[in-house]
C-alpha cells in the first residue's frame, strides 16, 4: 500500500501523560516510539512529553504546545509528528491542519512498519487487512483530508486509489481478504494435522528479545535476525531432536509490544495459529531492557486477548550476558520461580534449556 522511503524525514515524538506518571517509565516509552520511527526509516529530532490532567480533546497536546511545535517544526524542517496514544480521528484532521505536517500514532506507526516487513502473501494480505480496519472507522473524519493525513513514513499520503475508494469498496476488500486468510489457514491445518504427534513449542515474546536468534541456534533455521524491531512477520517451523532421539518441532514467528493494535493482533491470528496450536510456549525476555517487566506484561496481555490462557509456559530470560552484576541475575531467579537464564548469543546455559524442553515434550506425550 506504501511507496518505499525516498528521503529520511525528520520527526518528532510526543507523549502525553498524568501528572502522577512514572517519568523514567514514559521516557522509555518515547526511547521505544524513537526506535519504532527509526525502523520506520524516519529520523527523530526531538522528544517532547507533555504532562497533562487529561489529554486535550481537539490536539491531544496544549495549545501552547501546538504553537511551540509549529515553531520548531520551520526551524528543523519536520516532516512527521508522532504521537504515543492512539489519537482519535479529529484530533489527526486538527493537528494536521495546524502543523501542516503528516500526523501519525504509535498504532498506524507500527501499521507502516508491518507493510514494509512484510515478504509472504500470508503477511501482507494480513497487514493489508489490518491497514483498511484502521482506516474504515475513521474514514467518515477523515474523508476529504484523506490525502493528507493518511500516509506511512517516506510518502505523501495514501494511494491515490484510496482516496477514491469510499468505505463500501474497502468493507468488499476487507471481506476479499478475510477469505484469503482462511484459505490459507485451511492449508496451515491440513499441514499442523499431519504433524500433531510431536510435541510442539512456540517461541513467543517481546520484539527484539531474540526468538529469532534461538531458533537459528537450535534448528539451523536460518531465519532473519535483526537488531530491529519486528524483523519477523512469519512463522516458520523446524524440527528438533534431541540426543535421546526425541523430536520435536519449534515455531518463531511475529514478536509483540505494548499497545499492539488490536486489529492488527487480530488480523495476524493465521500467523500466529503455530503459537495458538501450540503444546507449549517458550517466552523470551531480554532481560538487559531495563523496561523488560512491562514487556513480559504486554506479551502476557497480547497472548490474553489472542485467548492463549492457559498453555504451558517456560519462561526463558534472554541475554543474560549483558547483565552487569552477577547479583542482578541471582535476584532474577528468585523473582521469575521456574524459569531458565540463557545467553543465546554466547551460548550460555542452552543445554539446560535442552533438558528442561525434553522433560516437558517427554511429559506432554507421555499425557496422549
Ligand atoms: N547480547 C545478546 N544479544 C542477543 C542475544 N540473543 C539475541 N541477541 C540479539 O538481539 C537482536 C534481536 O534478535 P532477534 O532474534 O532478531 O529478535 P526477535 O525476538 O526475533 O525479534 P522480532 O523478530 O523483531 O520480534 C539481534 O541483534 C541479536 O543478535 C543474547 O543472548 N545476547
Ligand atoms: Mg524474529
Amino acid at each position: 500500500m506504501h511507496e518505499n522511503v525516498q528521503t529520511v524525514e525528520k520527526a518528532i515524538v510526543i507523549a502525553v501523560g498524568k501528572k502522577s506518571s512514572d517519568r523514567e517509565a514514559v521516557f522509555e516509552q518515547l526511547d521505544e516510539l524513537e526506535n519504532l520511527v527509526n525502523t520506520a526509516g524516519a529520523e527523530v529530532i526531538e522528544k517532547i512529553y507533555q504532562e497533562l490532567d487529561s489529554p486535550n480533546p481537539a490536539t491531544a497536546i496544549g495549545r501552547g504546545k501546538v504553537e511551540e511545535l509549529k515553531q520548531l517544526i520551520e526551524d528543523e524542517k519536520i516532516q512527521l509528528v508522532v504521537f504515543d496514544d492512539e489519537l482519535s480521528p479529529s484530533q489527526i484532521k486538527n493537528l494536521n491542519s495546524e502543523l501542516q505536517v503528516k500526523i501519525m500514532d504509535r498504532s498506524s506507526l507500527i501499521l507502516d512498519i508491518f507493510s514494509k516487513h512484510a515478504k509472504t502473501v500470508e503477511a501482507k494480505t494480513q497487514v493489508e487487512l489490518a491497514q483498511y480496519q484502521y482506516l474504515l472507522p475513521r474514514l467518515s473524519k477523515m474523508w476529504t483530508h484523506l490525502s493528507k493525513q493518511y500516509g506511512g513514513v517516506g510518502t505523501k499520503g495514501p494511494g491515490e486509489t484510496q482516496i477514491e475508494t469510499d468505505r463500501r469498496v474497502i468493507r468488499r476488500r476487507i471481506k476479499q481478504l478475510k477469505e484469503k486468510l482462511e484459505q490459507i489457514s485451511v492449508q496451515r491445518k491440513e499441514q499442523q494435522k499431519r504433524r500433531s504427534a510431536i510435541t510442539r513449542f512456540a517461541l513467543v515474546g517481546y520484539t527484539n528479545a531474540g526468538k529469532s536468534f534461538l531458533m537459528n541456534l537450535l534448528t539451523k533455521a536460518n531465519v532473519l535476525v535483526e537488531d530491529k524491531l519486528f524483523a519477523t512477520l512469519d512463522t516458520t517451523v523446524r524440527s528438533y531432536r534431541f540426543e535421546s532421539g526425541r523430536k520435536i518441532l519449534i515455531s518463531d514467528t511475529v514478536g509483540f509490544i505494548r499497545k499492539l493494535p488490536a486489529h492488527l493482533i487480530a488480523s495476524f491470528r493465521s500467523t500466529l495459529s503455530e503459537a495458538l496450536e501450540s503444546d507449549l510456549l517458550l517466552h523470551l525476555v531480554d532481560v538487559s531492557h531495563p523496561q523488560f517487566r512491562d514487556h513480559i506484561a504486554a506479551v502476557n496481555e497480547t497472548l490474553k486477548q489472542l485467548k492463549i490462557l492457559d498453555k504451558e509456559t517456560i519462561l526463558i530470560l534472554n541475554k543474560i550476558d549483558l547483565l552487569e552484576d552477577p547479583s542482578i541475575l541471582k535476584s532474577l531467579k528468585k523473582e521469575f520461580p521456574g524459569s531458565v537464564a540463557i545467553s543465546a548469543k554466547r551460548g550460555i546455559n542452552i543445554s539446560k534449556l535442552l533438558e528442561i524442553m525434553e522433560s516437558k515434550a517427554k511429559s506432554n506425550t507421555d499425557n496422549y
